[in-house]
């Protein structure tokens, strides 16, 4: 690949064969951000997403039905949300600090969600954050902080390709709640046929170009959902402007083409290695993209669930794109919080076994071993148990007579450590040789 001279077609051929930049499967790590209005009621019953407030609310009878109908009362309509979404003190440096905090290398956020309500100054239509409510561009104002602050960061948007009970949408029109169209086109309420080329050149199409063309080193476009769409002439130019300032970009494979450049299981992972390259994604919630205000502290997923996740989905060739959920207030949590922190603690000290490592192709996992290597280094990472005395590692490791092997991040080792003629490895740790952050050990052969 040259960069520069790369001219990308609106085609379905050509898009094809975009692939994920390699600072993308090098960067494993991104947190993702859920922010509308529906952080304002913010709630949703267990196993069910917040962020879906809306569309659960109409399903007559539902927790969130009875929920809504006692604290705002059953003709309360979710718009009426806007005016208690005033995050005046809302501060996008202290978002970027948890990120880098957390030792993240990317981050994703919601500039549209199925509620349709644009977090930037979209000028096809005036249901956005820009021209009603908080009046701000948050997508504007986030990324302009994070190329100031912390230019190495990457900088992600969702889009959901659908809307709720738009009219012009019929794939998800009356989806739950009945037809309704709250949109505006160019700042004149929508009065078009509701026809879904409408949805699609008027304001789906133009949305997706207004957001490459924000100039502010957008590097991914993160889709939802999918369906009919011309996700090409988007694409097309997304890659090729890319090009011409010399960095790659990457979308995933929720963009209603047959091609991505990468998968997104979502609250799950994948069981073995995979080659085209995977993102698995959740909130710390355990079950929320949106801020849930029905979950408990202790509920939420600590820091060392998570840093086993990324250990195992790095293990086979994904990344981890872990969710926060901001209050109305753009506040993050303190649960959310702790736990960020915590995975940035380890990864402080044992990053080198995560980023920029490649899996190990012959097994990406021995029990509660995983594997990654890079240019001359083996890792190996215990997951849970930590154990003290013989790590026994039966599949072949790259290693040699000569290497040593240590603990990540202290001046433990080198261990004693022997082979077998079948290429059974084991290394001795003793007790006091033990990583106690978040009980995930790493060791490293060079
Ligand atoms: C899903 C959405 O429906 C959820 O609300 C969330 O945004 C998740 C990342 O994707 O499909």
């Amino acid at each position: 690949l040259v960069l520069g001279t790369v001219s990308w077609q609106s085609t379905k051929a050509s898009i094809g064969q975009h692939k994920a930049p390699r600072w993308f499967d090098e960067d494993k790590f991104g947190i993702f951000i859920h922010w509308g209005l529906y952080s304002v009621p913010a709630w949703g019953p267990p196993g069910v997403y917040a962020e879906w407030y809306w569309y659960n609310y109409l399903q007559v009878g539902s927790p969130t039905y009875n929920y809504h109908k006692k604290v705002y009362g059953e003709n309360f309509e979710y718009d009426s949300f806007l005016p208690m979404f005033k995050p005046d003190k809302w501060d996008p440096n202290a978002w970027l600090d948890l990120i880098s905090d957390a030792g993240a290398n990317y981050f994703v956020l919601t500039s549209k969600h199925h509620e349709g309500w644009a977090l930037w100054d979209t000028k096809v239509s005036n249901r956005s954050f820009a021209a009603m409510g908080p009046k701000r561009d948050f997508v504007q104002d986030l990324l302009t902080a994070a190329k100031k602050s912390y230019p190495k960061l990457k900088a992600g948007l969702y889009f959901s390709m659908p809307e709720w009970y738009n009219a012009a949408y019929p794939p998800w029109n009356g989806f739950g709640g009945g037809p309704y169209n709250p949109y505006t086109v160019k700042g004149v309420p929508y009065t078009g046929s509701p026809s879904f080329t409408d949805y699609v050149n008027q304001l789906q199409l133009p949305q997706l170009m207004e957001l490459t063309e924000l100039d502010l080193d957008l590097k991914i476009i993160w889709c939802d959902i999918g369906g009919i769409n011309n996700s090409t002439v988007w694409q097309s130019k997304f890659f090729n402007d890319a090009a011409a300032k010399n960095y790659e970009v990457t979308v995933n494979d929720r963009c209603g083409l047959n091609s991505h450049d990468f998968t997104t299981p979502e609250y799950s992972t994948l069981n073995s290695i995979t080659p085209e390259k995977w993102e698995a994604t959740r909130g710390i919630d355990p079950y929320s993209f949106g801020f849930n205000q029905a979950t408990l502290p202790n509920q939420y997923a600590n820091a060392s669930s998570l840093i086993q996740l990324l250990v195992d989905a790095v293990s086979k060739g994904g990344n981890l794109l872990l969710d926060i959920g901001p209050d109305k207030d753009g506040v993050v949590s303190d649960p959310q919080q702790a736990t960020l922190k915590g995975m940035g603690s380890w990864l402080g000290v044992n990053g080198e076994a995560i980023y920029n490592t490649t899996y190990w192709w012959v097994t990406s996992q021995e029990n509660n071993l995983r594997f990654t290597y890079a240019s001359k280094a083996f890792y190996i990472t215990a997951l849970d148990n930590t154990p003290s005395g013989n790590v026994t590692i039966k599949s072949p490791i790259p290693i040699a007579p000569g290497n040593t092997i240590k603990h990540l991040g202290s001046s433990c080792g080198p261990f004693q450590w022997s082979s077998t003629k079948s290429g059974t490895v084991t290394f001795a740790v003793p007790d006091n040789c033990l990583n106690t952050i978040a009980n995930v050990t790493a060791w490293v052969f060079k």
